[in-house]
């Protein structure tokens, strides 16, 4: 989602493909060899070459598209994204992924402690999260970066795995999405980014 968000919002030329994770179209042989972790997220470049790991694809896309700030050219608001994108990376698998799929983790017996467990953490990013972002608009500076983009997915996650997110995360994800849609529209009418 996050990386979805970040290529529409750099307006690069390209075409993003969906794939059915319940189909298994993530594993087909064809998949497997742009990407053999059979995952999604994937950036597939013009090279031919496959960048796959959320905050990787959203360093690329940023870079590829310096205009669209996500991420900031130089300095501490540069290594401020890539802590949020770091921080990211650990507490998706760790909290979030316990509470949506609990068997992952553990047999049966186990499953209900494995989801508490997660949901319990989940309540933590967020709150860590709201307390961040503060009475501001984005997390780092003062216009979206990649960190927002995670941010809205964490938001989003949230509400999958039953947790209702703060009102101000609420807020700041609907602002994420008006700029997406935004720049989706300027794109369909031929004013790209
Ligand atoms: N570390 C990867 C995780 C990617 C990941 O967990 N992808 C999930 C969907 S959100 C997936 O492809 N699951 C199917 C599978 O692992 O078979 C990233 O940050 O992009």
């Amino acid at each position: 989602m996050a990386c979805r968000l970040a290529f529409v919002l750099s307006g690069l030329a390209g075409e993003v493909k969906d794939l059915s994770l319940r189909g298994g179209e993530h594993k087909t042989p064809e998949m497997l060899a742009l990407n053999p972790k059979g995952q999604v997220p994937a950036l597939i470049l013009d090279s031919g070459e496959t960048i796959t790991e959320t905050p990787a694809i959203l360093l690329a896309i940023g870079e590829m598209a310096p205009a669209s700030g996500l991420i900031p050219a130089e300095g501490v608001a540069r290594w401020q994204v890539m802590e949020w994108l770091s921080w990211y990376a650990y507490q998706f698998p760790r909290a979030f992924q316990p509470a949506f799929r609990p068997a992952i983790f553990g047999p049966p017996p186990a499953e209900n402690q494995i989801r508490e467990g997660g949901l319990k953490r989940v309540g933590e990013v967020l709150a860590h999260l709201e307390s961040s972002l503060g009475a501001r608009d984005w997390l780092v500076g003062d216009a979206l970066t990649a960190a927002d983009l995670v941010t809205a997915m964490m938001t989003t996650f949230a509400g999958f795995v039953g947790v209702v997110p703060p009102d101000a995360l609420m807020a700041h994800r609907k602002r994420v999405f008006a700029l997406s849609a935004l720049a989706e529209t300027l794109k369909a009418e031929g004013f790209a980014a």
